[in-house]
């Protein structure tokens, strides 16, 4: 395993000095952010935003993400375009010495919360879910968005929420099912890894289908093209929240037929049917305890990225929700710490 930070380009608030400095950080988790969904990505960028982060000492390997187009989503005519540039996406960041890609299948909308800010005892704040605050919202109203949708014009939002009317889960199954036997195939040949990040939360929201939500969808993605490269993003916090998916036995599972290409760490407390709080990364507090996960993923010889996911805010700090230096920055070496200790031992 080793240690990796997202950091969202040059217009991230944390710069890859301060990155860096954090103990034992190898890598950073990235994306051409500027880049409008559905584009085939060019080879020069790729190579000059690469460079431009080895130069601070710190591998990139993980691109998180290259998103995926809604009309391969819907299952749309023009979808074959979109596939293509996939793919010429994917040719060229193997070119450029990439490793994995990231993806999800999420239609619309990406990781959803309902408040970005709620106040701990302690002082902090995160990002908390009410799924009752979920059911009375309007996502088309112009006064809602998140840090992770991508900004739609309203009449955009509701031609899109009315095209999913036809698409029920089966539906983006076979559509999911036709990108993967299309793009797989080329990832397996260019030794890149996709790795497809489960739905958060995961179940349904705005009366979208989501799929990707336990072990038999994991399972279900892994069996529609049987090849190493055709993998997941494995994230305790987007599975971790619903009370059935038991994340180490999926660790277990997946990372023991070395399918994990990506590891996620996010820990999350149930606080009710449907609600959670995201919260801080060590086992005094949440459902999900590093140390069980990380012991999983060293038992399996997991040698891929690993990342803290979503931080609280501390220490006063101000910026991208769930996307803070400090929070993120302690998560990273606890879990460093964790690992190192198992290492010790062999
Ligand atoms: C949330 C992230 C997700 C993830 C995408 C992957 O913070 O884990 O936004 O990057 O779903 O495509």
């Amino acid at each position: 395993m080793y240690m990796t930070f997202r950091w969202y380009g040059p217009k991230d608030p944390i710069s890859l000095n301060h990155i860096r400095q954090i103990p034992k950080m190898k890598g950073i988790v990235s994306s051409l952010h500027d880049e409008p969904t559905g584009v085939a990505w060019d080879l020069a960028k790729i190579k000059s935003y690469k460079e431009n982060i080895e130069s601070y000492g710190l591998n990139f390997k993980v691109i998180e993400s290259v998103p995926v187009h809604e009309d391969i989503k819907l299952g749309r005519g023009s979808r074959d375009e979109y596939i293509d540039n996939y793919i010429t996406t994917i040719k060229n960041l193997a070119q450029a010495g990439l490793e994995v890609v990231t993806y999800n299948f999420m239609p619309v909308f990406d990781w959803t919360r309902t408040s970005l800010d709620t106040p701990f005892p302690d002082g902090s704040n995160a990002l908390t879910y009410k799924h009752k605050d979920i059911m009375a919202m309007d996502p088309t109203s112009p006064d809602l968005t998140l840090p992770a949708w991508v900004k739609y014009s309203n009449q955009e939002l509701r031609g899109l929420l009315e095209a999913y009317k036809s698409v029920d889960n089966e539906g983006l199954w076979k559509n999911l099912e036709y990108f993967l036997k299309a793009i797989a195939p080329v990832a397996h040949e260019n030794r890149i890894k996709l790795a497809i990040h489960p739905d958060d939360p995961p179940w349904s929201i705005f009366g979208l289908p989501r799929i990707i939500t336990n072990k038999a969808a994991l399972e279900r993605v892994l069996s529609i093209v049987d090849v190493p490269e055709n993998g997941l993003c494995f994230c305790t916090g987007s599975l971790g929240i619903s009370p059935d998916n038991d994340c180490v036995d999926m660790v277990k599972t997946f990372a023991g037929q070395k399918r994990i290409h990506f590891a996620h760490a996010r820990n999350v407390s149930i606080d009710g049917d449907h609600d959670f709080s995201e919260v801080k990364h060590t086992n005094d507090v949440g459902n999900i305890d590093f140390t069980k996960i990380l012991k999983a993923y060293f038992d399996a010889g997991f040698e891929g990225a690993i990342r803290p996911d979503h931080g609280r805010m501390i220490w006063d700090e101000t910026g991208l929700a769930g996307y803070g230096l400090y929070d993120r920055a302690l998560g990273a070496t606890y879990l460093q710490g964790i690992w190192d200790a198992f290492e010790s031992t062999k």
